[in-house]
């Protein structure tokens, strides 16, 4: 009999939740970032082990939101943490313990299935400090750098998965269209390359899509908020945006396996983060335009 089920990654903006769901997959798909809220929509990650397939979730931080686009990714993060069969809360080893996970997700009532206590960046901890804190705490203690840990990890949550078939390839890594991680590419760009505040006015859409050319040609709409934000993203000579559409390329190639062609265009949005319209037009689930 196999096991299979959802495995929800929890916790606070910046304690490694991408970095895992990337160790866990063996694949860059989740993007990652020093800084906080960069995930905004789940990402799937599978691992399909001989008789059992994983379904990670790598949630959105769970925050106070304080926009419509926030509210729409806390919901996203609140509807996994409801569908999952285990619930990993991750915390950064160096700040142990964590607070509860009801209290940190402001949780009307703890998930329903088994929650597990990980300790992410252990190595930024000395391996006297990792055996001490997984007795004291009974907490799983993983580095995403060195791998450490992750072996253990998924023996535990393998123990808690439910019996059931597989619901998806055997050798499949993600569930998401090549749409979904052309957006998230650059977007990770966008914070490793743009200033502090411009990377969460950024978002980007695929425009058009050609599978069959070689290289794959891409056409994507790059968006911001504001016309000064538009002149930085194109850069002193398109030197900026060219960069950007360099990191996205390489992730892609190395995702899809083939040479890429990545056509960039910057368009100013106002306001899309706090715009029903815009969001539901770029993926987001707004459930209640009325909040706008
Ligand atoms: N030293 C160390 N840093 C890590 C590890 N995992 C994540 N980080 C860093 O922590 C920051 C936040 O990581 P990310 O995965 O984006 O966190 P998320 O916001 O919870 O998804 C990034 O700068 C990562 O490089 C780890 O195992 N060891
Ligand atoms: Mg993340």
């Amino acid at each position: 009999m196999t096991r299979s089920g959802n495995v929800a990654l929890a916790g606070a903006p910046n304690v490694g939740k991408s970095s895992l769901l990337n160790a866990l997959v063996g694949q860059h798909l989740a993007i990652v970032s020093p800084k906080a809220q960069a995930t905004r929509l789940p990402v799937v990650g599978l691992r399909t082990e001989a008789d059992v397939q994983f379904v990670f979730h790598d949630l959105p931080g769970l925050l106070e939101p304080a926009y419509l686009m926030q509210a729409s990714m806390r919901q996203a993060a609140l509807d996994e943490l409801a569908r999952a069969d285990v619930v990993l809360h991750l915390h950064p080893a160096p700040d142990a313990p964590p607070p509860a996970l009801v209290e940190l997700a402001k949780l009307e009532a703890p998930p329903r299935a088994p929650v597990l206590r990980v300790y992410t960046k252990g190595d930024l901890v000395s391996a006297a400090r990792r055996t001490q804190l997984a007795e004291r705490d009974g907490a799983i203690v993983i580095s995403s750098t060195t791998g450490e840990g992750i072996d253990v990890l998924l023996d535990a949550v393998a123990a808690r998965l439910p019996e059931a078939t597989f619901a998806f390839d055997a050798e499949d890594v993600g569930t998401q269209p090549l749409r979904f991680f052309v957006v998230e590419y650059l977007r990770e760009a966008a914070f490793e390359l743009l200033g502090d505040e411009l990377p969460y006015a950024f978002t980007a859409q695929v425009e058009e899509f050609r599978e069959t050319t070689s290289p794959v040609y891409i056409r994507v709409t790059l968006y911001v908020e504001r016309e000064t934000q538009k002149a930085i993203v194109i850069g002193r000579a398109g030197a900026t945006i060219k960069a950007i559409g360099a990191h996205a390329r390489a992730r892609l190639e190395e995702l899809i396996g083939a040479p890429v062609y990545l056509d960039c265009w910057v368009k100013v949005l106002p306001r899309w983060r706090r715009n029903a319209a815009a969001l539901s037009l770029f993926g987001f689930p707004v459930t209640d335009p009325e909040s706008a």
